[in-house]
């Protein structure tokens, strides 16, 4: 078996032909879960780094962007329509996957938010929470968070709740991440959604995953109202800006107010945002032409 990380480099296999090389300044720890092959390793650009069958998942010193464009366009829409239908009771918020800790941290800036998150790989969590802390920032202490180690793909058939917002922050659609990209899971999960309910899943690089955001969009396009794609930057996703999904069936909102925002980031223990901003939001749903979708 041809190694892909050596005390030297750390190669991404996920594009076939378009490879990406890290150095590595030092393994932290590798080694074969009983679903996926983790290794974390730090490297003076990126700071540290982990990757999931030899595909870079996250980085310290950019998975803020990610993070937070992963969830605010979501919370900050669900809050939006709440106050238009005067509901203000706690917001239940789904994630798949999401072991690392990034975006429950995200979540948990908002008082009202119940988060479930259900991760296929106990050995994610307990190794992020050890080696990656500031991804999660106390969050699996926080009591309005419940973990499940469980398939999200078996998850969303079976468990009978709903959820305002459902996020699901998983690999890319091969291995274990595969089954959180079919028509099945995306049905499933529409089903789970309350009235106004919001679906956001990253899709990959645009450049050079183009056709699975095009399935993806194709399933979407059936079940949402609106059905929508935004981008962001995240300069460890190589080979084009990072892609994520909006499925909903209520109108796309996400202007809130300048208080609303201020209020979300001081009420905050983990401090301010620094890449979701208003404009930004409303920014990322605008295309080029040349998008896959
Ligand atoms: N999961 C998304 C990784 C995507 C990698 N794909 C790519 N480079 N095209 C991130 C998990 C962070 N919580």
């Amino acid at each position: 078996m041809r190694r892909f990380v050596s005390m030297k480099q750390f190669e991404e296999t996920l594009h076939e032909g378009f490879r990406i090389v890290l150095s590595v300044s030092s393994i932290l720890y590798h080694e074969k879960t009983s679903h996926q092959e983790l290794i974390i390793f730090d490297n003076p650009i990126m700071g540290r780094v982990l990757a999931l069958d030899h595909v870079i998942q996250t980085t310290s010193r950019d998975e803020y962007i990610y993070h937070e464009m992963l969830v605010h366009p979501a919370l900050v829409s669900c809050h939006c329509w709440r106050h238009h239908v005067g509901d203000s009771s706690p917001i239940d918020v789904l994630v798949i996957g999401g072991g690392d800790g990034g975006t429950v941290r995200e979540l948990l800036r908002y008082p009202s938010t119940h988060v479930v998150m259900v991760e296929i790989d106990r050995s994610v969590i307990d190794l992020c929470r050890r080696y990656l802390p500031d991804h999660s920032l106390g969050a699996f202490e926080n009591e309005r968070l419940h973990v499940d180690i469980a398939d999200g793909a078996s998850y969303v058939k079976e468990c009978g709740k709903t959820f305002d917002v459902i996020i699901v922050d998983s690999t890319d659609p091969i291995g274990p991440g595969e089954a959180l990209f079919g028509e099945e899971f995306f049905t499933h999960s529409k089903h789970l959604l309350k009235e106004g309910g919001i679906f956001v899943n990253q899709n990959g690089v645009s450049f050079l995953q183009g056709d699975s955001i095009k399935r993806t969009h194709h399933v979407l396009k059936r079940l949402y109202r609106a059905h929508r794609f935004y981008q962001a930057c995240v300069p460890s996703y190589v080979g084009g800006v990072m892609m994520f999904a909006w499925g909903s069936d209520m109108a796309l909102h996400g202007r809130w107010t300048r208080a609303q925002r201020k209020a979300a980031q001081e009420r905050s223990a983990v401090g301010p945002m620094r890449h979701y901003t208003p404009d930004v939001h409303q920014a990322s749903f605008v295309l080029p032409m040349d998008c896959p979708i």
